[in-house]
């Protein structure tokens, strides 16, 4: 018996979300489309129990899943020459910078990280979170016009001497030079962690610099622009391995699943094919396309462009703040989420820009002419203060031609 008869209620639900994904575009730049293997391999592994820490295990019949387990790790070092150990377990990203803080440092510790309004993570360091709780946050900001200063970061690293600098974000549309992280954090004494959630695949195909040699430790989720399933992978030097495998398990975490685990294999073994360049190639391309069509249209850009998977829309002067944009959108069926700029007059569930990123629409086929297609709907509703319905017909035509992968048309 299948769910649709089962429970028709269920089902429904999933259908009408189905519907909703087929008919719309995903232009959150933290979102996906994972491959159908990558589905098939987390959706077909048996459920079990197989809490491990690395060398002990604590239950029985869990020969092949430390395979899997091996697999996934010598697939996501081969990813990154340089590394020297990796966790696979992590079930989110937050999670796996928590190992990493608990592996490396002491609570009270000081931990410099990018704010959270100039495109930080709420696990770098947001007062609601552990990070913000646990350890004391300094934070670096981003410049009026939206870039690193690297003259700051040195200034504040050598005057509040942090136990760890964090390089890293999810909104940046600008790059880390982890060179010149990894020179600011051996001068003033503190550890490199990078967490590259966002940009991870622009890292694996040569698109923007890599972490190693530079970073002590490293972190990255793997459902963003790696494609793979929800989930986060965490690295560090040699000497901290066993400290970080206790981190996680049993220090932060108990089970990750058989499951978890073989779709993170089947996700690095696609990310090290010559196909995913030429995909990470394409969502590079698109995400200018995207740009030069926005600045074409009369939009500001927070940094004036992008130089990374995702750009941000600065509504700041306009009729309209971030949340009404969003909504906006929403409702013609392009998917973009309201975002804080740097020194955002408005509050996180306010705020005064959109987010966009070219990673889940390239996985569903779509190029430049199509994303120039995008902008020009995204000008008739900010600015021209066009109907959504109609838009979200034009939209309903294109995304049909696409099906988004592992869901069929
Ligand atoms: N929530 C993710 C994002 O949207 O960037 C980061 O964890």
């Amino acid at each position: 018996m299948s769910l649709k008869h089962t429970d028709p209620q269920a089902y429904a639900l999933l259908e009408r979300e189905c519907r909703f994904r087929a008919e719309s575009f995903d232009l959150v730049p933290s979102d996906n489309h994972p491959s159908p293997s990558v589905l098939e391999a987390e959706r077909m592994y048996p459920l079990f129990y197989s809490e491990n820490d690395g060398r002990n295990f604590y239950y029985p019949g869990c020969v092949t899943v430390k395979e899997v387990e091996e697999l996934a790790k010598a697939r996501a070092l081969a990813l990154f020459p340089g590394a020297e150990h990796v966790n696979v377990k992590p079930t989110d990203g937050t999670r796996g910078n928590e190992a990493v803080y608990r592996a490396l440092l002491r609570n009270g510790d000081t931990i410099l990280s990018l704010g959270l309004a100039d495109g930080g993570h709420l696990s770098h360091g947001l007062k609601w979170n552990y990070s913000g709780q646990d350890y004391k946050i300094v934070s670096y900001e981003v410049t009026s016009d939206g870039r690193l200063d690297y003259d700051q970061i040195r200034e504040l690293a050598l005057r509040e001497k942090p136990k760890m600098i964090i390089a890293g974000g999810s909104s940046c549309p600008f790059q880390f030079d982890f060179a010149t992280f990894g020179a600011i954090a051996k001068e003033s004494g503190a550890l490199l962690h990078a967490d590259i959630s966002h940009f991870v695949g622009l890292v694996i195909t040569g698109h923007h610099p890599s972490p190693f040699p530079f970073a002590d430790s490293m972190m990255t989720t793997v459902q963003k622009t790696l494609k793979g399933q929800k989930g986060a992978i965490a690295f560090c030097r040699a000497s901290e391995a066993r400290n970080l495998d206790r981190s996680v398990f049993p220090g932060v975490m108990a089970h990750a699943t058989g499951a978890q685990l073989l779709a993170k294999a089947v996700a690095f073994a696609e990310a090290a094919q010559p196909s995913f360049k030429t995909y990470i190639d394409r969502v590079v391309e698109n995400i200018q396309a995207l740009a030069s069509e926005f600045l074409a249209c009369g939009f500001k850009l927070v940094a004036g462009g992008t130089k990374t998977h995702l750009l941000i829309l600065d509504l700041r002067g306009m009729s309209m703040n971030g949340k009404e944009g969003e909504a906006k959108l929403e409702a013609a069926g392009l998917l973009a989420n309201k975002q804080l700029v740097p020194k955002d007059p408005n509050p996180p569930t306010i705020t005064s820009g959109i987010r966009f990123g070219s990673p889940a629409v390239t996985a569903r086929g779509l190029g430049p002419d199509d994303m120039r297609a995008i902008a020009r709907w995204v000008k008739r509703l900010l600015l021209d203060g066009e109907d959504p319905a109609r838009v979200r017909e034009e939209v309903k035509a294109l995304a049909l031609r696409h099906p988004v992968p592992g869901l069929g048309s």
